[in-house]
């Protein structure tokens, strides 16, 4: 299977090769990261194609799937620095609640999954709608956060109405949440993606792995998105904060083969820690909630690969990164604190820009983004 899904990125790769050597101008999938990894901090300008045209136009910033690397917005909301907007909003809301930052930027996630960044997980359910949307399918019953959003939409609308989509919104959110504890933008966010009008929660189940997915089912899910064995690694990484839910591990922890067991792949005693953290009157209890990252769930680092390697990642996911020969010299390897947040922020660059809607004729700037317009 291994070598199977290693061949696969490989020949992606060369592929992606070929093409950025073939055109100079086309925008790749990923990066150009493939089987490399970044040392450098934050540095993600060698990541992306450059273009190769003769005229020296700085609207024309890199292209990533049709977005802008930079000053999109500079035209059609002159005079309003969006990204200070969207910064000052989120950062306020982060320091008052700091496990809001990690709401942020798994809404993000969730989002570019389904149907691509499009905001379509915003969408809330309409009364005469016959079929569920994302927001109500299962995985994404324990998301919040999306008040923040509506705030940050709310004064952008005044400034610019109708300009900023909710899909860039939601991008720079996740950017900025995980960027206040360092004050500092930690990778730049590529804009003009518009919002979708569809969402079905029936995709969230499909495209979207669950805690308790192998690594082949991961890099299927991760790949069918155009994201390789790195971002996976890298991607994975994001729960170095925020918290779980126990009933997503009570299996794991209390009945891994049905016959009231645990999974032997935890290292002992930490499972005796979660056993007691998820257990309320001596019965299992699927409504507490357990940090993802012992004793370091709101700091952004690199904690989620030392603890993997001692065996106390929470999911099954998580420990599954142990399980492909590549993969596990990438967690190796990012308990390096600046090899993961480089490659972090390469990974996010190409997580925001999958499947991204950015034609006048595709999709709309919506006026609220929990409705379509
Ligand atoms: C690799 C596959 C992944 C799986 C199977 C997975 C699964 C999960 C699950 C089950 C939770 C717990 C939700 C709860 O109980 O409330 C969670 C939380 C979280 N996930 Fe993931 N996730 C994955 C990848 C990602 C990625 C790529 C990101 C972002 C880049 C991300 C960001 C987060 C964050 C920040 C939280 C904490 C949320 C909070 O504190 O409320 N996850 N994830
Ligand atoms: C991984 O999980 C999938 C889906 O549950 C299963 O079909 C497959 O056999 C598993 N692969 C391995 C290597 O365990
Ligand atoms: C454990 O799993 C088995 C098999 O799925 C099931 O029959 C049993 O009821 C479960 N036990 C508990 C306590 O949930
Ligand atoms: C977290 O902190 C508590 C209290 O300081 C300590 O007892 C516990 O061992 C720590 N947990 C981990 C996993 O480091
Ligand atoms: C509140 C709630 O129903 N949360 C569910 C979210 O999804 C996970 C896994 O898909 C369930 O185990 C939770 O119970």
């Amino acid at each position: 299977m291994a070598s199977i899904a290693s061949t696969s990125v490989l020949f992606v790769t060369l592929l992606q090769y070929f093409l950025v050597i073939g055109t100079l101008n086309i925008s790749v999938c990923n990066g150009d990261h493939g089987k490399k990894i970044s040392t450098n901090n934050g540095d993600q300008h060698h990541s992306s194609p450059k273009h190769h045209g003769d005229k020296i136009d700085d609207d024309e910033g890199d292209d990533i799937h049709g977005l802008k690397m930079k000053n999109f917005y500079r035209k059609s909301c002159p005079n309003v620095d969006v990204e200070k907007i969207v910064e000052s909003i989120t950062w306020k809301n982060v320091g008052a609640n700091p496990s809001l930052g990690a709401k942020l930027l798994r809404i993000h996630y969730h989002d570019c999954f389904v149907r691509g960044c499009d905001a379509s997980l915003l969408l809330d359910p309409t009364t005469n709608e016959a079929t569920q949307v994302e927001k109500e399918a299962r995985p994404n019953l324990s998301l919040t956060g999306y008040e923040v959003i509506d705030e940050i939409k709310t004064r952008l609308e005044q400034e610019c109405p109708g300009t900023v989509s909710c899909a860039d919104i939601v991008a720079l959110a996740a950017r900025d949440g995980v960027s206040f504890q360092f004050q500092k933008q930690m990778w730049k966010v590529p804009l003009g993606r518009r919002d979708g009008r569809v969402s079905l929660a029936s995709e969230a189940l499909t495209d979207l792995p669950s805690a308790s997915s192998n690594f082949t089912t991961l890099l299927r899910l991760f790949s069918r998105k155009g994201l390789d064995k790195v971002d996976l690694v890298a991607l994975s990484g994001a729960h170095t904060i925020g918290i779980a839910h126990c009933g997503v591990i009570s299996r794991r922890l209390f009945n891994f083969t049905g016959k009231g067991d645990t999974d032997p792949s935890i290292e002992p005693a930490y499972a005796e820690i979660l056993k007691a953290k998820c257990t309320t009157n001596n019965k299992p209890s699927s409504g507490n909630i357990i940090e993802m990252d012992p004793n370091s769930s709101i700091a952004f680092d690199n904690h989620y690969y030392i603890n993997i390697n001692e065996k106390k990642g929470v999911f099954q996911s998580d420990a599954a990164l142990l399980t492909d020969s590549f993969s596990a010299t990438l967690v190796k390897e990012f308990e390096n604190g600046n090899a993961f947040l480089a490659n972090f922020a390469k990974s996010m660059v190409n997580m925001g820009a999958m499947e991204v809607l950015t034609r006048e004729d595709q999709g709309e700037i919506r006026k609220q983004c929990r409705f379509v317009n």
